[in-house]
């Protein structure tokens, strides 16, 4: 990817904002350094939160489709506040580490939990994999609601810190399906090349592919799906191609080979910070906030968004709690942080004009795991990516559409396992409740709404099975099952495009309150989401740019 010099700017000065301002993380310690607030001259003029008052445009949160919202403000001229919960994520701790080890893992791995909670529990039904930790403002958080668990990045960039670096844009006409008013030739034509480039998304070389030691897991399981009848196709990535070429020959140092990814990668991985962040970042007009998280949204007479944000140390010891005010307030907090904000400023009374659509149409886009078990002749190599490159491709089929990636299990020795997940074509959808006894939000999804999720799967790889003569492991989630369907990396929808909303972002009711994050997608997009987060939010700030004032 070309790095343009605006960008390295950028870069430079996240780096520089960590060392100047942010919390060292000393190995081993259960008490860490006191953390600070990120300095805002890393980005722009210096001043504390508090003493801001009122300014013209404010994002909340850091991911997707944050980043596209602060750096469309920014070069339009606009200075933009981003206010993040999570640590800005560039500086090493005493260790030499910015991340945790993904198998000795420390508080750096998770946001405030005693314990790790990995999306697989056990191996060979053993309790090895999750470990006590100390409470941190970690990178990686599960939200455990009653029917489903929710994983999200935490932190400057959001779940571009943890994910796995999967950059698909939908089909076309599964888009057409999902989002009908929006305009496809737009999309196809203009917003997701756009996205697809700024993100920096890369294809692989299929010569490498075919002859790579890291890669053989995924061959393996292609060339099981090919016996059994199924398609499959190469999957786009942001991380990138040719460092992990250079790790695999031992040129650089490792990430993706050195089993790092839901705890963040050292090197390698286009997070946002690296892209989209930097290039708002370099434009001179952006602040970054981090540790301070939005509490609450009320308005104005006079039509300001007036939010209350605390301020915590990395530890979650209290720091502050100030107000601050906004002309133009873009909600970019996911799918689950936008929907929480807003169902309870609704329910509350602090914003009770705001639709009966907002926390409604729910969904997981249908992601599920399972696994299996190979024979001995089938190995699938002790060396894994832990970036998936391949995915079995059977959207077509007419009652149980499924769209599989090939995903690793990087225990660093010979498995003989192949895993997938499963991105299904799930109806199903929940909705966001506020209890006014408690203040809480919840999501009041069904284990049973999983039902048309786990179908999919299983017929899939009930077929590799029988054609392969070979078994599901049910060691890895917990219970013996085989499906896991408790949890979810691709929470989307509460705030629908075209219901919360109006057809670009814009809150119903509202005037200078916009979404522009996964809560707009209505629950399912059929591939991995970020791509179509980015595209659609650069769409959205196109057009609001070119019709709003923000003052
Ligand atoms: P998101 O990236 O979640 O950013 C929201 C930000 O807002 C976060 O940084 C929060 O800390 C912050 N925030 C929330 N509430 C507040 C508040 N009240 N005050 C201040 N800040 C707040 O939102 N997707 C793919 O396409 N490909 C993949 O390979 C892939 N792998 C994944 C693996 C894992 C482990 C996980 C967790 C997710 C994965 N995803 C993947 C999903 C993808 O990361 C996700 O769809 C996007 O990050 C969602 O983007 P948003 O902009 O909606």
């Amino acid at each position: 990817m070309h790095t343009s010099r605006r960008r390295f700017m950028g870069q430079t000065v996240l780096q520089a904002a960590a060392l100047a301002a942010l919390p060292a993380f000393k190995a081993g310690a259960q008490t860490l350094n006191r953390g600070e607030r990120l300095d805002p001259r890393a980005a722009a003029p210096a001043a504390s939160l508090g003493t801001l008052g009122r300014v013209p445009a404010i994002v909340v949160g850091s991911g997707y489709g944050s980043a596209v919202a602060a750096l469309r403000l920014a070069e339009a001229g606009t200075p933009v506040v981003i206010l993040e919960m999570g640590r800005l994520w560039t500086q090493a701790g005493s260790d030499g580490r910015i991340f945790a080890k993904t198998l000795s893992p420390d508080g750096r791995a998770m946001w405030f939990k005693d314990r790790t909670e990995a999306p697989l529990s056990s191996f060979l039904w053993l309790d090895v994999i999750n470990r006590k930790i100390p409470r941190y403002a970690g990178v990686l958080d599960r939200v455990n609601y009653p029917g489903i668990s929710v994983y999200l990045g935490r932190g400057v960039g959001g779940g571009s810190v943890v994910n796995g670096s999967m950059a698909v844009t939908p089909r076309r006409d599964y888009f057409e399906t999902i989002l009908p008013e929006v305009s496809a030739s737009d999309m196809y034509a203009r917003w997701f090349p756009l996205a697809n480039r700024t993100l920096g998304v890369g294809q692989v070389n299929p010569t490498w592919f075919e002859s790579a030691r890291s890669q053989r897991y995924a061959r393996v399981a292609r060339d099981q799906a090919h016996r059994s009848g199924f398609k499959t196709m190469f999957v786009p990535s942001v991380y990138d191609l040719d460092y992990l070429a250079r790790e695999e020959r031992g040129e650089v140092p490792r990430s993706a080979l050195d089993q790092e990814v839901i705890y963040g990668n050292h090197h390698g991985k286009r997070s946002l910070d690296k892209t989209y962040l930097a290039d708002a970042v370099a434009t001179g007009r952006v602040s970054i906030y981090c540790l301070h998280e939005v509490r609450r949204i009320r308005q104005e007479p006079n039509g300001d968004y007036l939010l209350d944000v605390r301020q915590i140390d990395e530890h979650g010891a209290v720091i502050d709690e100030v107000q601050v005010s906004c002309g133009s307030l873009f909600l970019g907090a996911g799918s689950i942080g936008t929907s929480e904000l807003l169902v309870r400023a609704r329910d509350s009374g602090d914003l009770p004009r705001l639709p009966g659509a907002v926390g409604q149409g729910w969904g997981h886009n249908g992601n599920v795991m399972a696994a299996r078990a190979n024979h001995v002749w089938h190995p699938t190599g002790s060396l894994q990516s832990t970036m998936p490159l391949m995915g079995i491709d059977d959207w077509a089929h007419p009652t149980r559409p499924i769209f599989a990636e090939i995903t690793p299990l990087p225990t660093g020795f010979e498995n003989w396992v192949s895993m997938y997940l499963g991105v299904t074509r799930n109806p199903e959808r929940a909705s966001f409740r506020y209890n006014s006894s408690t203040g809480q939000v919840s999501l009041d999804w069904q284990r049973s709404q999983n039902t048309p999720s786990v179908q999919a799967l299983r017929g899939l790889l009930d077929t590799i099975n029988r054609r392969e003569a070979t078994v599901y492991r049910t060691d890895l989630f917990g219970g013996g099952r085989i499906v896991a369907d408790d949890f979810t990396y691709h929470p989307l929808g509460g705030c629908l495009l075209g219901q919360a909303t109006d057809l670009h972002g814009r809150v119903r009711n509202h005037p200078g309150l916009y979404v522009t994050d996964g809560s707009l997608i209505p629950g399912s997009v059929g591939v991995n989401p970020f791509v179509t987060i980015t595209a659609l939010a650069e769409r959205n700030m196109h057009h609001i740019l070119g019709h709003d004032a923000i003052r």
